[in-house]
């Protein structure tokens, strides 16, 4: 769920630091929850989730950072995951993120556990206490699609423009940002790592990943486009880190 309280609080992080002029944490979670919140519960539950789910299967068949997350989190032969295995797995993976990357250990902050279990609530569609895979799969995507609409929605009309050409030129900009020196001396004490990152991340593969970012070509990024394409994003994050795991060994 890491993922998600993230992506949430960054979809309406342009209102999130207007909403705390003093720039305090607590006091802007305290109105996002009260704001922002109410809206994301009420467009995912009016969603048309038959509809999403046809379109999620069409767009991007199995989430893969899905199924990792299981296969890390309850084990490969496990289809269920409680609510309780899913906050236990979230720490987990902060301690061994932080074994990984001690220098970024302090940058990555713990879930707000009201907010978790606010969010649980909602994706645990049939309210079990817990999410199977395809449940998790099915809520994932529909909470992607809240968030995605609500960025083409508030999105400056300039950004919303060129957000066609803006992701198509990461196919760019990302080798070069892997490529420069400072980028090499930070990277310097894991240089494996550093080797499979760039890698993974040269322009041809990435021109793929991003190129098709519109792919209805009506120069326009919808909420669908938008969703498929922060999918395919985490798939290939996913695939990473697992790359990257298989090289350290935990
Ligand atoms: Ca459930
Ligand atoms: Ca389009």
């Amino acid at each position: 769920m890491k993922i998600l309280q993230f992506l949430l609080t960054s979809t309406f992080a342009q209102n999130f630091n207007a909403l705390s002029p003093g720039n305090d944490p607590d006091a802007a979670m305290t109105m996002f929850k009260e704001i922002y919140f109410p809206i994301f519960k009420a467009s995912f539950t009016n969603l048309d989730h038959d509809k999403m789910h046809r379109q999620k299967a069409e767009d991007v068949g199995e989430m893969r950072f899905v199924e990792r997350m299981f296969d890390y989190c309850v084990g490969e032969d496990d289809y269920f995951m409680s609510f309780e295995e899913d906050l236990a797995c979230g720490t987990r993976m902060l301690t061994d993120m932080s074994k990984a990357f001690p220098e970024l250990a302090e940058l990555v902050e713990e879930d707000d556990p009201e907010l978790n279990s606010m969010v649980y609530e909602i994706l645990d569609v049939n309210g079990d206490g817990g999410m199977d895979r395809e449940e998790y799969q099915d809520s994932v995507y529909c909470a992607i699609r809240v968030m995605a609409a609500k960025f083409v929605q508030f999105a400056p009309p300039d950004l919303k423009e060129n957000l066609v050409h803006i992701l198509s030129s990461f196919a760019e900009t990302i080798p070069t940002l892997l490529n420069n020196e400072e980028m090499e001396s930070f990277m310097s004490g894991h240089p494996r790592i550093y080797r499979i990152i760039k890698q993974r991340f040269n322009e041809k593969r990435l021109g793929k990943l991003f190129r098709t970012v519109d792919f209805n070509n009506d120069d326009e990024i919808c909420e669908r486009e938008l969703t498929k394409f922060a999918i395919n994003l985490l798939d290939e994050f996913s695939d990473l880190a697992e790359l990257i795991s298989d090289e350290t060994d935990y």
